[in-house]
C-alpha cells in the first residue's frame, strides 16, 4: 500500500495531483510541514529532513517531490513519463530547472505580497524573489512560446511538477507571460489538478 505524508498545503499536493492522475489508491497522512507528527523519531527515521511530501511504497521510503513524481509515473508505467530519452531527459531538466530558478522564488514572493498578514510580511524579501522570478518566468514564457508542454508531444510529469510547484502562482497577474498563463489553466483544469487543488483549498 502506498502511504502519502504531508497536507496538500504543502509541496505534497504535486505528489497527490500525480497520484489522482494515475488512479492510485493511498493512506492519507495529511500532515501539516512542522507538525508535530512530522518530528517524531518515527518520522524522522522515513525523511531524515522531517520534511513532506515523503512516501512509503510497500517499506520504499522516498522523499523530493519531484523524484516521488518520477518514480510513481515510472513504476505505474504512465505516458506522463515519456519512452523517449530525450522526452525523459526534458522531464528532468524542467523539474530540476524549477526547484533550481523558482521553488522557493514563487513561495517568498507570493507570501511576502499576500498571504502572510500584513505585519509579518516582508518587502525587501518580496522584492528580491522578485528579480528572480522575473527572467524565469521569461525562460519558461519562450519554451511554452514554442511548444505547448514542457517535454514532448503532450502533458508530461515535467508539465505537472513545473505547474504544480506554481500553484501559487495562480494569485498572480500573469498578463506579461500569456503563454505561461494559458498553459498554466491547461494544467490545473486537469481533472486530477482540480482534485489536489480542492483538498488544499478545503
Ligand atoms: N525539495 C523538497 C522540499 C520539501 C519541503 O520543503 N517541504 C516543506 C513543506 S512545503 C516542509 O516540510 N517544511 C518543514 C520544515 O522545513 O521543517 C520537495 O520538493 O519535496
Amino acid at each position: 500500500m502506498l502511504r502519502i505524508y504531508g497536507s496538500a498545503k504543502s509541496r505534497t499536493i504535486r505528489v497527490l495531483w500525480m497520484a489522482g492522475e494515475l488512479g492510485l489508491t493511498y493512506d492519507h497522512k495529511d500532515w501539516l510541514p512542522r507538525s508535530p507528527e512530522t518530528r517524531t523519531p518515527e518520522f524522522r527515521a522515513l525523511n531524515p529532513n522531517g520534511r513532506v511530501p515523503t512516501i512509503d511504497d510497500d517499506g520504499f521510503v522516498l522523499s523530493e517531490s519531484m523524484a516521488i513524481n518520477f518514480y510513481l509515473a515510472k513504476k505505474h508505467r504512465s505516458p506522463l513519463f515519456p519512452s523517449d530519452p530525450k522526452h525523459e531527459a526534458l522531464v528532468l531538466q524542467w523539474s530540476l530547472w524549477e526547484t533550481d530558478r523558482l521553488d522557493r522564488q514563487i513561495v517568498d514572493y507570493v507570501r511576502h505580497t499576500k498571504a502572510l498578514p500584513e505585519a509579518e510580511r516582508k518587502p525587501e524579501i518580496a522584492e528580491a524573489a522578485w528579480k528572480e522570478v522575473v527572467p524565469a518566468f521569461d525562460v519558461l514564457e519562450t519554451a511554452l512560446a514554442k511548444s505547448a508542454w514542457l517535454a514532448g508531444p503532450a502533458f508530461s510529469v515535467a508539465d505537472l511538477n513545473v505547474a504544480a510547484a506554481l500553484y501559487r502562482a495562480l494569485t498572480i497577474e500573469l498578463g506579461k507571460w500569456p503563454h505561461i498563463q494559458a498553459w498554466l489553466n491547461r494544467c490545473w483544469e486537469r481533472p486530477a489538478a482540480k482534485r489536489a487543488r480542492a483538498m488544499r483549498e478545503k
